[in-house]
């Protein structure tokens, strides 16, 4: 069962929010099959792997019988580097409950949701008034692991849809559905101040010898290349050197802030808490993240698990004391 604390239980227990029974996790994937049937990979290709299977939680063609009500969905985008783009067949939006591990301040609406590889939407289709048949569909062209075709704001749609997991719509209306509506108050959000930054760092993610680096540099197991100290925030701008390939930037341990994205305020379904960013090309995000729990190291990475596995990645390291950076990776763990 999904991680609740008090205050989502009491949205449950409230049915504001669609109870256990009508609550389904969606892993999307793209895979690919050699013809003895296992599971196809490219060691060569370090641009990424795409698949032309469609699975949802496994399966290939799946299918859900539901009920007309509510359902909430924590679709996650689980391919190695293909982004999607999901729409409902019928067209109706998504109520979007909150993006990566996080609830939003109050639910959004949104009509289709990109999601790169790693990136989670926690949702909610009202299948009240739904025809017997409903698809979820990605709608976003892409050829190659580099990137999705077209631009983040003017991106190629396919002309026919892959239908990813069709649902099958039964029986009458259910009366004691979730109340959950666009505009429903969920969890409230504490926006970190940027005044609150008293160290910047700058991060470059890019191409080198047909691998991925970030700041010059491949991964390396040993070093600690940021020391924030714990218990303070720190701003991180992350750049994107390339138009040719988008990276999807991964953080563990924390959640963080995006405050502005190529200067501009984030759109709304970005603006609250993530763990998950999309450096498309030639683009930069800066982001606040407060280290308030654990000493390290963490990682932060490419989510294109074939960037990550060519060393797009850097260790974080949170320190008792201020620490300047880079150091050795500390010898103990909390
Ligand atoms: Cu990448």
């Amino acid at each position: 069962a999904p991680t609740t604390d008090a205050l989502e239980d009491d949205l449950i227990a409230r049915n504001v929010l669609p109870a256990a029974a009508y609550d389904i996790p969606l892993c999307l994937q793209d895979r690919r099959l050699n013809p003895d049937g296992t599971l196809f990979f490219d060691h060569f290709d370090h641009n990424g792997t795409l698949g032309n299977i469609w699975v949802v939680n496994g399966n290939a063609q799946p299918f859900l019988k539901v009920q007309r009500r509510k359902y909430r969905f924590r679709i996650l985008n689980g391919c190695n580097a293909r982004f999607l783009e999901v729409k409902l067949s019928t067209g109706q939006p998504f109520t979007r409950l909150g993006k990566d591990s996080w609830l939003y301040p109050q639910a959004i609406e949104q009509s289709t949701m990109l999601l790169s590889s790693g990136q989670r939407a926690d949702v909610v289709v009202d299948f009240t008034d739904a025809p017997n048949e409903v698809f979820l569909q990605n709608i976003l062209a892409q050829t190659d692991g580099r990137k999705p075709q077209g631009s983040i704001d003017n991106p190629v749609h396919l002309d026919v849809p892959v239908p990813f997991l069709k649902f099958i719509v039964e029986g009458e209306r259910q009366p004691d559905s979730a109340t959950v509506t666009v505009g429903t108050a969920l969890r409230p959000h504490h926006p970190i101040s940027p005044s609150e930054a008293k160290v910047t760092r700058v991060f470059e993610f890019h191409r080198r010898n047909g691998a991925w680096q970030i700041n010059q540099q491949f991964y390396n197991p040993h070093l600690a290349n940021a020391t924030p100290t714990l218990g303070s925030v720190e701003r991180w701008i992350c750049r994107n050197g390339s138009g040719g390939w988008w990276h999807p930037i991964h953080m563990h341990l924390e959640s963080h802030q995006i405050i502005s994205y190529n200067g501009r305020q984030p759109a709304l379904h970005d603006r609250f808490k993530s763990d998950l960013h999309i450096l498309d090309g030639n683009s930069e995000v800066q982001l606040l993240m407060r280290f308030r729990t654990f000493k390290g190291p963490y990682v932060f990475h490419c989510h294109n698990v074939e960037h990550e596995d060519m060393r797009m990645m850097f260790t974080f390291d949170p320190r008792i004391t201020p620490t300047t950076s880079p150091q050795p990776i500390q010898a103990s763990y909390p």
